[in-house]
């Protein structure tokens, strides 16, 4: 068997790979491991940013991808119980970020995925990448009935996340892992209860709290807690106490609690996101603390500077985006961890004394004055935001 690119992995990255190869014509394979329900239901991500909202649109994906999709535009910071409305829309004409739950997104990437006839194999098993450096790599794995496949290509897209196979299918040494733990945890809590007005970003002495939507009736939380901490040690109760503390919103309204995880705050960056005919994208090659949206958003970005180089390949032989990949996706990427990095610090040394001095607090505080108070500062945030720097 032979195609043109093998995908490996079927989330927001490898799907939108997917559904925009078949958009330029070039051919492809979307290898899963998991069974389609399973990744149907994974709930993550919430926000598309402006940037990639109108990336859809210009492939014109906007309407099948996002149809329906609420916008977004305003975002709450709560400090102390008080409330200040940040605007992270700049200005710009156009389409704007949408609440889009990440299954919601996988979804519908899936349905146009197929609904243009793309191939798209869920439960592969054993996945291997081979003769990565040579003309034609070959993807081995075995189907759910036992059956082992092979798939010669000219490129391999290896967007199956953090824990994936693609990233340790190359040689120890040649890419760098740049790391850091901010030693912060968030215990997050999906729960069946009424959404916020807004994203809201509450931050108070007991620690930092966020409520996002993610439906008409489902909520996102999230605690700052220490990182070890054991998400049995946070009843229904301690959660929505805590949450009302911290949100400063006694009334706030609750409902059963479907998920909860405590998970560390951490940055990754692999550097190059290429080796040989191997493109990383998505968290296969980055993850960015959750702070600011941008995890999901990069994957789609390195998807569409992927698709795009690809396609210039295949049409007229020209090689030079591929080349380029890494070095524009991680321009990218370093830009949005600083973002995510100086957002993630704010709102925490804001809040709780314990983590840092009085001293880092202040700072902290002085940097969300100035975002309250200053059209400038607040423009470059909301820039950040959309990704549309
Ligand atoms: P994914 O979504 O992990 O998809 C990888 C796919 O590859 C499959 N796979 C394999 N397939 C074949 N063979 C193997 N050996 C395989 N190993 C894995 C997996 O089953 C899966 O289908 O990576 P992708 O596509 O790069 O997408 C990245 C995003 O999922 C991720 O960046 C975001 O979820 C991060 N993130 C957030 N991003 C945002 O932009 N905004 C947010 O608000 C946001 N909140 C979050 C988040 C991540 C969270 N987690 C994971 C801790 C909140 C949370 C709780």
């Amino acid at each position: 068997e032979s195609t043109t690119v093998v995908v490996i992995g079927a989330g927001p990255a490898g799907l939108t790979v997917g559904n925009l190869l078949r958009r330029s014509g070039v051919d492809c394979v979307v290898l899963e491991r998991q069974t389609r329900d399973h990744v149907a239901q994974r709930q993550r991500a919430g926000i598309v940013e402006t940037r990639a909202v109108r990336m859809f649109d210009a492939w014109g994906l906007a309407d099948r991808v996002l149809g329906g999709v609420p916008s977004e535009g305003i975002l709450e910071f709560r400090v102390d119980g008080e409330s200040h409305l940040v605007s992270d829309g700049d200005g710009s004409e156009g389409l704007g970020a949408r609440i889009c739950p990440q299954q919601v997104l996988v979804q519908k990437l899936t349905d146009t995925f197929l609904a243009d006839g793309g191939d798209l194999r869920f439960e592969a098993a054993d996945i291997s990448l081979n003769d990565l450096t040579g003309e034609r790599p070959t993807v081995r794995y075995r189907t759910a009935d036992g059956g082992l496949r092979s798939i010669s290509c000219a490129f391999v897209a290896g967007c199956d996340g953090d824990h994936g196979i693609s990233r340790t299918a190359v040689p120890d040494g040649v890419l760098t892992a740049h790391a850091f733990d901010h030693d912060i945890g968030w215990l997050t809590v999906l729960a069946d209860a009424p959404p916020p007005t807004y994203p809201l970003l509450a931050i108070s002495e007991q620690g930092f709290a966020a409520h996002f939507p993610r439906g008409p009736y489902t909520s996102r939380y999230y605690l700052q807690c220490p990182p070890d901490d054991d998400p049995e040690a946070w009843s229904d109760e301690r959660v929505w106490d805590a949450l009302r503390t911290r949100l400063g919103d006694p009334v706030l309204g609750s409902g059963p609690i479907t998920d909860r995880e405590i998970f560390r705050l951490r940055s990754l960056v692999h550097d190059p996101m290429q080796y040989g005919r191997l493109f990383l994208v998505g968290d296969a090659a980055h993850i960015v603390s959750p702070m600011g949206g941008k995890g999901m958003n990069l994957a789609l970005y390195d998807a569409d500077v992927f698709a795009r180089a690809v396609a210039d390949f295949v049409r007229d032989g020209d090689e030079s985006a591929l080349r380029g990949y890494s070095e524009r996706c991680l321009r990218r990427v370093w830009n949005d961890q600083e973002f995510s990095h100086w957002l993630t610090r704010t709102v925490h040394d804001a809040g709780d004394d314990s983590r840092c001095g009085p001293f880092e607090r202040n700072l902290a505080r002085a940097r969300l004055d100035r975002l309250f108070t200053s059209p400038a500062a607040a423009r470059s945030f909301a820039e950040l935001m959309t990704g549309m720097d």
